[in-house]
């Protein structure tokens, strides 16, 4: 075995509040405290989070006043936009999957196909026209797919007041993931019952998880190759 295995790099989709975020800094802490052991170095962190958009970059600060509704854009520029913010930030997933630090990213790729295409009924954003930027990003090694009914995510404190959050689009929204689930397949897409208590939730990734961890010799492949 090389000295130094790759960290695993693990994506958690889902809807707008179907418990993302919650579910990132469980597993980060997770991951962390399970390979806190005499043979890991010191300080250096074994997992990450990271959060697409990354609305920090100038591309990330486009973004965000997109979706505050301070800025429009057409559809097709603000879907390149989403795309290149992961471009931009593909260097750094290379380097700390290198270094063997673990990612857990909230949302990727398949949000910016999903969130994009469910507007098609009326536009060119076809699935295929969507999905066509994100091609030879790293890929994720799992992806976690954190599935509520809209209903019932919207229950849950509602929405706030950013694009996107109305139950119609949630409801498209979800039918794209499932299309982008299939093509992915069932080894690197798992659905997790996000209806649970949270806890129930973190015990449903944590046990796909744990496997995915171990597998560690693998080159990281990129999206769609
Ligand atoms: P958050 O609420 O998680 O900050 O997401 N979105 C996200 C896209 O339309 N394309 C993308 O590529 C990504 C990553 C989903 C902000 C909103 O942006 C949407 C919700
Ligand atoms: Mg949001």
């Amino acid at each position: 075995m090389s000295s130094l295995a790759r960290g695993v790099f693990i994506v958690i989709e889902g809807l707008d509040r179907s418990g993302k975020s919650t579910q990132v800094a469980r597993l980060v802490d997770r991951i962390q405290s399970a390979t806190t052991d005499a043979s890991s170095s010191g300080s250096t962190p074994r997992a990450v989070p990271l959060k697409f958009p990354d609305r920090t970059t100038a591309i990330g600060k486009m973004i965000d006043a997109y979706l505050r509704s301070e800025s429009d854009l057409d559809d097709h520029a603000i879907h390149l936009l989403f795309s290149a913010n992961r471009w931009e930030l593909a260097p750094k997933i290379e380097a700390l999957l290198a270094s063997g630090t673990t990612i857990v990213a909230d949302r990727y790729a398949f949000s910016g196909i999903a969130f994009s295409a469910q507007k098609s009924p009326h536009l060119n954003l076809t699935f295929e026209w969507c999905k066509a930027p994100e091609i030879g990003l790293p890929a994720p090694d799992l992806t976690l797919f954190l599935d509520v009914k809209p209903e019932i995510a919207m229950q849950r404190g509602g929405y706030g007041e950013e694009r996107y959050e109305k139950q119609e689009v949630q409801t498209r929204v979800r039918q794209v993931f499932e299309r982008i689930g299939e093509e992915i397949g069932a080894d690197r897409w798992v659905v997790i019952d996000a209806g649970q208590d949270r806890d129930k939730v973190g015990d449903d990734i944590w046990n796909r998880v744990v496997p995915v961890l171990r597998d560690t010799h693998k080159p990281v492949t990129r999206l769609w190759h």
